[in-house]
């Protein structure tokens, strides 16, 4: 059995998933070779890393992310920080020979994210980016059966993620919880944090984008920005839309908003093929519907698949509990960690690793071009 140590860098929400995945992992994975050790956390606020660092099992702290990565009882640099951070740190992770897994989006921008694929790719490191949802069961269901054929001839994909947790104007910019706001740490707004998760999720499973024409729109012009206590003009787009050509010749159509009121996380996706149209919802996120036009006449209709069988005919879910009872948000980045900690057996890189997940930021790129230019974007 190899330890895989970890170093996390960042405490929020992120920092909590994936340590909790990692927690996970040599229960419901036994088999793996590699098992991820919490080894250290690393965050600026010296109480809050040390409170962290109790409560999750981190054996050592650090107030600075550059000691962590220099350290070399570290194998894995987590990358769980606002998006400014992330070229950064990665660039000088793969520098001390360090694996990396790095949250979502890969970047603020291409530039960085070309910086970033060419860092981990010449130290010649494992890497990764956690778009956690491609390892949701229902999700990886519905790539197995788009892979297989039984969809035919794909015509459209259409994709959404709406919240509604900015519709208040006191809600501020900036800071440790509502950083998503500041373009100065974020880069965009929807299209790099919830469209980026529908572009992963689209091109994983209908192949790649190669036009794309989008409108944003800042509703709420100015927010409290915490760390300056004024009022500052808000950069980010609060919504996006966009339509799409795939390379494969299907048709594509994705939206998200922070200000559709009574959608707290409604990531949704549905393709339309030639024989059956699959499609998913977040919010039921352990059932895959799907249409199948080879059915039988009289009983043709949409069906309800329950994905938490065994027997190998549901990804993942022989791991967990007996068929029936469904799991959970936090599973996929279990899987996502498991499925890391495999690849460093096999070898095999990890997908999306930041050259793949560099197409995502590539579309989002293009998506907030075409709308600033108020024209299609050629990718
Ligand atoms: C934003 O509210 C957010 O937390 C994203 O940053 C995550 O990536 C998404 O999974 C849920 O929503």
């Amino acid at each position: 059995m190899t330890k895989i140590r970890i170093g996390l860098i960042g405490c929020g929400f992120m920092g909590r998933a994936h340590s909790n995945a990692h927690n996970r992992v040599p229960n419901f994975f036994p088999e793996l070779k590699c098992k991820p050790v919490l080894q250290a956390v690393c965050d600026s606020n010296a109480d809050c890393v040390k409170g962290f660092a109790e409560q999750w099992g981190y054996a050592s702290t650090e107030t600075d992310w550059r000691k962590l990565i220099e350290r070399p009882d570290i194998d894995v640099v987590e990358i769980c920080v606002p998006n400014k951070y992330h070229r950064e740190i990665a660039v000088a992770a793969a520098a001390q020979g360090k694996m990396i897994l790095c949250e979502k989006p890969l970047c603020m921008n291409t530039a960085e994210g070309e910086e970033m694929a060419a860092a981990v790719e010449k130290a010649g490191v494992a890497n990764m980016v956690s778009y956690n949802y491609r390892r949701m069961p229902a999700v990886s269901l519905a790539k197995a059966l788009i892979d297989s054929g039984k969809l035919g001839r794909i015509y459209h994909y259409r994709s959404n993620f709406l919240q509604d947790w900015c519709i208040s104007a006191s809600v501020p910019q900036g800071g440790d919880s509502t950083w998503r706001l500041d373009v100065g740490s974020a880069g965009s707004g929807v299209t790099g944090d919830l469209l980026a998760h529908c572009i992963d999720t689209a091109i994983w499973l209908n192949g790649g984008i190669k036009t794309v024409t989008a409108m944003t729109e800042t509703f709420i012009k100015e927010r409290m920005h915490v760390e300056t206590g004024k009022m500052q003009p808000v950069g980010i787009d609060d919504a996006c839309s966009f339509l799409c050509r795939f390379d494969n010749g299907s048709l594509g159509l994705f939206e998200s908003t922070r200000y559709a009121c009574g959608h707290k996380a409604l990531f949704t996706f549905e393709i339309n093929g030639e024989h059956a149209s699959l499609k998913w919802d977040l919010h039921d996120l352990h059932r895959l519907e799907m249409f199948d036009h080879n059915d039988p006449g009289p009983v043709r209709g949409w069906r309800s698949i329950h994905v938490t069988d065994h027997g190998g005919d549901h990804p993942y879910m022989e791991r967990w509990w007996v068929p029936g009872l469904q799991i959970g948000y936090e599973h996929s980045f279990v899987h996502q960690a498991a499925d890391f900690m495999k690849s460093l057996e096999t070898g095999e890189p990890c997908s999306p690793t930041f050259r793949d997940a560099l197409k995502t930021q590539a579309v989002c790129e293009a998506v907030l071009n075409s709308a600033s230019a108020g024209s299609w974007a050629l990718l």
